[in-house]
């Protein structure tokens, strides 16, 4: 652990190589896996989803693949975050969200593959969204809560994350509370709808 007492870092420099035309990180020691049946709850059209679970074999959603670093303040943690193409009734593939437990730490995404957006909201009922395409980067804000979508028609959505190692993930508030939009595919378009999702209205 270092302090200001003592600055001796815990880990050593390193590097590595990152595919960013595929968006792979080599062996990567952590895989976080989370398929259709791990997102109940979260999708407006619940049928919808239940029909993608028994007829599609319980699809995998997305992937986060990790080197994880120590998990202390001063450190950065970074992993590769994979999304599948796909919808649910007419709501694209996301990810749960999340705050961070230490709601003060800002995360960094930078998107290597595909097209999606990160919705983003805050307690206080503000919320926001931001483009994500290849070579695009998003901010993430302290206290923002943060889910990405995919809303292409087959490709992933990649992106490369950096935040704060002891920020910790808080899914629980946004299990209760939702997002203000849902992003929804119609006709080829993408539709920020309004959620039907408990939750605070939106201001902004
Ligand atoms: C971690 C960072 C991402 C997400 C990943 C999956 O702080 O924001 O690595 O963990 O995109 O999303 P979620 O909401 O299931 O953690
Ligand atoms: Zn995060």
């Amino acid at each position: 652990m270092m302090s200001a007492k003592d600055p001796t870092p815990s880990i050593d420099p390193f590097s590595l190589e990152l595919d960013l035309e595929q968006g792979l990180l080599p062996e990567p020691e952590n895989r976080i896996v989370r398929r259709a049946s791990d997102m109940r709850g979260y999708y407006a059209d619940e049928a919808a989803l239940e029909r993608l679970i028994a007829e599609a074999g319980d699809p995998i959603h997305y992937e986060v693949f990790e080197v994880p670093v120590p998990e202390e303040a001063g450190q950065l943690m970074y992993c590769i975050s994979t999304l599948r193409p796909g919808r649910v009734g007419d709501e694209c593939f996301m990810t749960k969200g999340h705050y961070h437990t230490v709601a003060e730490t800002a995360e960094i995404y930078l998107c290597l593959r595909g097209e999606g957006y990160m919705l983003m909201k805050t307690s206080a009922g503000r919320c926001a969204w931001e483009r994500m395409a290849r070579g695009r980067m998003v901010y993430v804000p302290p206290c923002w809560a943060h889910r990405s979508a995919n809303t292409s028609d087959g490709e992933p959505l990649v992106s490369f994350c950096v935040y704060p190692a002891h920020a910790g993930h808080n899914y629980g508030d946004i299990q209760c509370e939702g997002f203000p939009r849902r992003i929804l595919k119609r006709g080829g378009e993408v539709v920020f709808a309004g959620s039907a999702s408990p939750g605070p209205a939106v201001t902004s």
